[in-house]
């Protein structure tokens, strides 16, 4: 059925760098290709394909097309045998240095509480937004401020666990990858000392403090209205009465896990702001110390919006010990994350839900001198398997990616992104190009090397996505939709009615939609941006 009628000639539209491999694969059994430069109509490269994988998550037989011998810079296509095109893509020097850019100025896009205009904001501005003090829920006539910060994603939620995530990748992006970072300061209140990476972070740092509760040190699950708002409704319109929903330990955690990350990596630059987020973690984990058991967050009777429900908050508490020792060397903390990970939650997952393996990062980035050797081991060990599975799966699958069919869930592109960080992480405490060389696959099926030939960032690709789940995009009037966000891609569990309708029986990786209606495969979050953000800043330096 549909394997036979589609015909995708899938290339990473943001492009291949000159030096680099570069391979276009092929959606059906085709011998021959040729590409042709744009710019002349001349073709420059004829190509013989491999031979074919059997691909069970996009149901094709998939070829390869090898065409790293072609390194002059320019914009070309690909031709199959009978007429069939490829998207546009690009080979330069630096291909990725706007897909980075513009990842980060998603961020922005997603400000609360700010009107995003001028230059800056492009066609996508609009007013300030979510500016109204919010009900603490469960504490009678209790309100206080709540406006900053990100949207979540398509909706206008704010929640503390995500946005610890999102900060975390970018965080920990610049912490590896500074060179990807160095002198950009484009954003409007930039006055040139700290780097955009940074400051944007600050914008959602601030929001989180205004999470802490006072005096408990917990920190509230999500600030958000009762219910979704329409579709087209923009953040300015949407003005009804915001509720911060009670303290979960999984939103304690991440939160002191990322406030104990910002002390360190803010101290050379604003001293005062670093010890101000440590002492938020610290207040944070003192209120963990103290509610070693509690239930896992669900939403409060009446609250109807994302739930982030996670029943294992063990994961978040170790990433919090594990970051606090870090940043502070304080043996407390040490002997704290020595207990916590003898748990059995996974040490390698950067999941909304699955923070562990922020804790992980966190422990072995401070080196074996200044750990116990044997976790250090266990841990180093345990991620380079980790990364050794990833990339036998890679070799197996059709697109190059690590996913197997049943991966393709909700926000799959998180998989694939927090897949090649995982990737990176492993060449970076082994120094193997090997591991790079997998996310970099990661990247190009992000970027359109899939089996829909599409762009899963908007503004990024000749057939890039077009339509997100995103209420300014679909409420602004624009064609074009917001720049620089990343949708959730393929989910075969088919979550919503449009997917339901008109998707039946496709094959995993072909659960996908680019229409406005699918919030299951095409909504957009921050914590799908910032993993891939993480991974573009490494093919940056
Ligand atoms: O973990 C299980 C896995 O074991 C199982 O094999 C698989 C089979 O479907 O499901 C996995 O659970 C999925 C879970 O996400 C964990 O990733 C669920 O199916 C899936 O329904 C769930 O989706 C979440 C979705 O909310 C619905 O709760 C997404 O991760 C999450 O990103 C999304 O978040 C929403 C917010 O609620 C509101 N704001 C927008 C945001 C994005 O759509
Ligand atoms: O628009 C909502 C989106 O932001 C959420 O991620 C999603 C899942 O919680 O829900 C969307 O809202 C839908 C609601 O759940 C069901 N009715 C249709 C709504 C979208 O228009
Ligand atoms: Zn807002």
């Amino acid at each position: 059925m549909s394997e036979k009628r589609l015909r995708t000639i899938a290339v990473n539209q943001a492009g291949y760098s000159s030096g680099g491999d570069k391979l276009a694969l092929f959606s059906w059994d085709t011998p021959r290709y040729h590409i042709i430069d744009i710019a002349s109509g001349n073709v420059v490269f004829t190509g013989q394909t491999g031979a074919n994988i059997e691909d069970k998550p996009s149901g094709c037989r998939v070829r390869s097309g090898d065409f790293s011998a072609l390194t002059s810079p320019g914009e070309y296509r690909i031709e199959g045998a009978e007429g069939e095109q490829s998207a546009a893509f690009f080979i330069a020097e630096k291909p990725y240095q706007k897909l980075q850019r513009g990842l980060l100025k998603a961020f922005y896009y997603y400000r609360c509480g700010v009107e995003l205009d001028g230059e800056y904001a492009g066609a996508w501005g609009h007013k300030a937004c979510h500016l109204a003090e919010g009900t603490v829920i469960g504490q009678p006539g209790l309100r206080q401020d709540s406006s900053g910060g990100w949207h979540d994603a398509g909706d206008y939620g704010k929640y503390s666990g995500p946005g610890a995530k999102a900060v975390a990748d970018l965080l920990l992006a610049w912490e590896l990858y500074p060179a990807a970072f160095a002198g950009v300061h484009t954003l409007p209140e930039s006055d040139g000392s700290l780097l955009d990476v940074l400051l944007e972070c600050t914008v959602e740092l601030d929001w989180l403090f205004k999470m802490q509760e006072s005096g408990s040190g917990g920190v509230y699950h999500k600030l958000t209205t009762a219910h979704f708002p329409g579709l087209d409704v923009m953040p300015e319109e949407d003005t009804g009465e915001l509720y911060f929903s009670p303290v979960s330990a999984a939103a304690t955690g991440d939160f002191a896990g990322v406030m104990a990350m910002a002390a360190r990596i803010y101290k050379p630059f604003d001293e005062a702001y670093a010890a101000r987020c440590l002492e938020a973690a610290r207040a944070a984990w003192s209120w963990l110390t103290a509610h070693p058991h509690v239930p896992g967050f669900t939403n409060p009777r009446g609250i109807t919006t994302g739930e982030y429900g996670d029943k294992v908050d063990s994961d978040e508490r170790f990433w919090a010990a594990a970051e606090l020792f870090r940043t502070t060397g304080d043996e407390q903390f040490h002997s704290a994350a020595l207990e916590l990970a003898k748990l059995p939650f996974p040490k390698y997952s950067f999941g909304w839900g699955d923070m562990g393996g922020y804790g992980t990062l966190a422990y072995l980035l401070i080196g074996e001198a200044g750990t116990l050797p044997s976790l250090y081991a266990e841990l180093r060990e345990g991620l380079l398997a980790e990364a050794d599975r990833l990339l036998r799966q890679s070799r197996h699958d059709g697109y190059r990616i690590s996913l197997l069919e049943q991966d393709y869930i909700w926000g799959s592109n998180m998989l694939v992104m927090n897949h090649a960080m995982l990737l990176l992480a492993a060449e970076h405490f082994s120094g193997e190009q090997e591991y790079a060389a997998c996310a970099l696959d990661h990247l190009h099926y992000l970027l359109g090397r899939n089996v829909l030939g599409i762009s899963y960032v908007s503004g990024f690709g000749e057939h890039a996505v077009m339509h997100p789940h995103h209420r300014p995009s679909v409420g602004d009037h624009v064609l074009e939709p917001v720049p620089g966000l990343v949708v959730g891609g393929p989910d075969r569990g088919l979550h919503d009615e449009y997917v339901k309708k008109h998707l039946r029986r496709k094959p995993a990786a072909q659960c996908y939609a680019d229409h406005e209606d699918s919030y299951s495969t095409n909504e957009v979050t921050i914590y799908w941006n910032s993993p891939a953000l993480f991974v573009t800043a490494r093919f940056n330096c």
